[in-house]
């Protein structure tokens, strides 16, 4: 069998290998052709457990190929990002741009899956319309299908075989071929159902997820008004056997959970009034955040704030979306000197670690790294010089013979300093 997949990033990449592994003669394909170079000579470029390998193996069996040019396949994947614009509505320029480059590849009985995370009706709308100009007739001559992942960084290849899958298909018969191809290597369930339902259905998983965030958010917001530790109600009210209040955090990031629910708020923006509300209600979770910094430092002059972390989330190295940038952003704008560390992260504002805090008055943590949960608390007191933490992820415990003080949204405001200092 052979396979053409179109869109070789956080998704795709994985995807092509795993097809590789179990028997698929695989072209990948993108339009970076740094990528494509770098990929031919077994070389991954994102970080994921096993992919390295997975890559070699791969090339070295010579069943996976790369290219910037689509070719002759009998399957077909698109998995290629679907940002959102300005307004807020879905850019679908890349899954355009990609269904034309195959069109003229396309034969008779091929089956073209799209993976991208799309709005409801994207497949029959503009992937079928595209199709026809391939002259098939596309009901009965080609096979179409949306079966979208969803995985996780960082345990993405496990989540690729063992997690269920939807294959949605514009006919009975395209999902069925598509369940057949993805049976090569899923272990888990694989669900039929029609292309629209199946995009529904992943675009509000996440944005299931968007909302119960912003739940946990908006509660810690009012506890904080009202002087309760919201992390003892969390803590007791998922005791609860039907209860799962998430946790708050400084926002949420990701090109996922940030962006998936405009897909659906942009279809009915009547009636999704709760979808709107979690965004805004995350999205402002950065400024508040900022505001907590700024009582945390209202006694000092001059003071050297420390961010821990840019990625959106724990132990990778994707800084898509990140709140950590808005937080970083907002305390820039309002004057204050900030550096910045990330263990998986280089760029132009990361610095050393040693850096980043010697003379700090305030380590704020907005990821949640496993380096942060195992600090040196007494060292790291020592290098700063006013030795407070604010732990926006609840991960770092108070250690009880540091001079480090660890806070978090459910006590700082009994951690602001009252003697003056900075300089
Ligand atoms: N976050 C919180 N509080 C929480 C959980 C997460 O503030 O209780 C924040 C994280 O710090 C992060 C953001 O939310 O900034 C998103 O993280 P995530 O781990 O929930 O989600 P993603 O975007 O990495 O992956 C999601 C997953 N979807 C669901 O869990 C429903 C994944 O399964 C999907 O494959 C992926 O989106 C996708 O590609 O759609």
């Amino acid at each position: 069998m052979k396979l053409c997949v179109i869109g070789l990033g956080y998704i795709g990449l994985p995807t092509a290998i795993m097809f590789a592994r179990n028997n698929v003669h695989v072209h990948g394909v993108d339009i970076n052709t740094d990528l494509i170079e770098k990929l031919s000579s077994g070389e991954v470029h994102i970080e994921e457990p096993g992919l390295q390998d997975f890559l070699i193996d791969a090339i070295e069996s010579q069943r996976i190929s790369f290219g910037v040019l689509p070719k002759e396949a009998d399957t077909f994947i698109i998995s290629v990002p679907t940002p959102i614009k300005n307004d807020k509505s879905a850019n679908l320029d890349f899954v355009i741009n990609a269904v034309n480059s195959i069109v003229p590849y396309i034969k008779k009985g091929n089956l073209i899956i799209l993976e991208s995370t799309v709005p409801p009706r994207t497949t029959t709308d503009i992937l079928v319309p595209i199709l026809k100009k391939t002259g098939l007739n596309v009901e009965t001559e080609l096979y179409v299908a949306h079966s979208p992942e969803r995985v996780i960084p960082g345990k993405l290849l496990h989540e690729l075989v063992h997690n269920d899958r939807i294959a949605g298909g514009i006919n009975i018969e395209s999902s069925k071929k598509t369940e057949e191809l993805y049976k090569r290597f899923v272990k888990g369930e694989i669900h039929l159902t029609d292309s629209t339902t199946a995009e529904m259905t992943k675009c509000m998983e996440n944005t299931y997820r968007d909302i119960n965030i912003a739940i946990a958010n908006e509660l810690t917001m009012i506890c904080n008004e009202l002087e309760i530790n919201v992390y003892e109600v969390i803590g007791m009210a998922n005791k609860h056997p039907r209860v799962n209040i998430h946790s708050p955090g400084p926002g949420v990031g990701g090109h996922c959970l940030a962006v998936d629910p405009y897909f659906i708020y942009n279809k009915a923006p009547e009636i999704a009034r709760i979808i709107k509300l979690a965004r805004e209600t995350n999205d402002n979770m950065p400024k508040y955040v900022a505001d907590i910094t700024k009582q945390l430092l209202s006694n000092m002059v001059n003071p050297k704030i420390t961010i821990f972390g840019v990625s959106y989330k724990g132990d990778i190295d994707d800084i898509r979306e990140s709140p950590s940038l808005k937080v970083l952003e907002i305390l820039k704008d309002n004057h204050f000197e900030v550096h910045v560390y990330d263990p998986y992260i280089k760029n132009e504002y990361c610095v050393e670690f040693d850096e980043a805090v010697t003379g700090s008055d305030l380590i704020l943590v907005l990821t949640d790294h496993t380096e942060f949960k195992n600090l040196d608390q007494k060292a790291l007191a020592r290098l700063m010089r006013t030795p407070i933490l604010f732990d926006t992820k609840n991960i770092v415990p108070q250690q009880n013979d540091s001079e480090l003080r660890v806070t978090n949204f459910g006590d700082f405001k009994n951690a602001i300093p009252t003697v003056t200092g900075g300089v």
